[in-house]
């Protein structure tokens, strides 16, 4: 098992759902907590919990991955006893929209594409160098079924995460000869704020998406992660599928 104990994890998108729970785990595990997100408050929050409850040290900043140069100088800027990140779990991600391609919002796909393709490269292209000169470290990318399968409205957000998958592949192709273990978790449905982000707000929408079925929870995900985490360093856990027992397929959900 590798250890935890004392170990730098940085988590994208700490301030809600997967990347939440991601903290929690991992610093219940003992490792030291370095987490990033735009909502500060919500991480400040969770730094005291996360500090009470296991006396793990915290770090919170505010970031916005979508944009580069803030990325690369808060990764550059970040204090000594921060700067030697073990663990990179890149989270932060959205959905926006669930229109045909000839309906939807050009600043739906931007926003997606910006955030869940281009902001997981920003801080991984910010975060890996460090790793390769340490000879040390582990990127985890959170993916989806959506990297796998596509449903009817989701063009852009499922190129986003075929695009994870590939840079997830990719990653492990450039650093096969570093001791660098790059591993994706891809779920299905996770009850979190996704889909309340996806429709703008639209919470009566958002909560017919989790009717009538039993979906993972935050903490399932999380639990996954850590899992990928805590191999052996020989061993290395490619991708992880995570489905709800009722969701067969992005298209197949037995609701009852
Ligand atoms: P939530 O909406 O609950 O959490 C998303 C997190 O991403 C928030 O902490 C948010 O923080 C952060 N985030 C979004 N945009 C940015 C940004 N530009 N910069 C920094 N942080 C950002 O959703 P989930 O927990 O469900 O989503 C986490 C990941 O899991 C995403 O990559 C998503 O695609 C993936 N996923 C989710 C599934 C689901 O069914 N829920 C299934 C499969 C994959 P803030 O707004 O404070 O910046
Ligand atoms: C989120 C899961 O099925 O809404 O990645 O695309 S799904």
């Amino acid at each position: 098992m590798t250890s935890l104990r004392n170990k730098v994890v940085f988590i994208t998108g700490a301030s809600s759902g997967i990347g939440l729970a991601c903290a929690r785990i991992f610093a219940a595990d003992g490792a030291r907590i370095l987490m990033a997100a735009r909502r500060l408050d919500r991480l400040k929050k969770l730094a005291d919990e996360l500090r009470a409850a296991h006396k793990v040290p915290v770090h919170a900043f505010d970031l916005d991955v979508r944009d580069q140069p803030a990325v690369e100088r808060a990764i550059a800027g970040l204090p000594p006893e921060w700067a030697a990140i073990d663990v990179l779990i890149n989270n932060a991600g959205l959905s926006r929209g669930l229109d045909k391609i000839h309906e939807a919002k050009i600043s739906d796909w931007e926003e997606m594409i910006d955030t869940n393709i281009k902001g997981l490269l920003y801080v991984s292209r910010a975060v890996i160098p460090g790793m390769v000169k340490r000879g040390a470290g582990h990127v985890i990318n959170i993916g989806s079924i959506a990297g796998h399968e596509l449903y009817p409205g989701g063009n852009v957000y499922c190129g986003t995460k075929f695009a994870v998958k590939a840079i997830s592949q990719g990653m492990r192709i450039d650093l096969v000869a570093t001791p660098i273990r790059v591993s994706s978790v891809d779920p299905g449905m996770v009850e979190t704020e996704f889909s309340l982000v996806r429709y703008h707000g639209d919470k009566e929408k958002a909560d017919k998406t989790y009717k009538g079925l039993t979906p993972l929870t935050p903490d399932d995900i999380a639990d996954a992660v850590h899992y990928c985490a805590t191999r052996p360093p020989h061993v290395n856990i490619n991708d992880m599928i995570v489905m709800p027992q009722a969701q067969a397929g992005v298209l197949v959900v037995n609701r009852v």
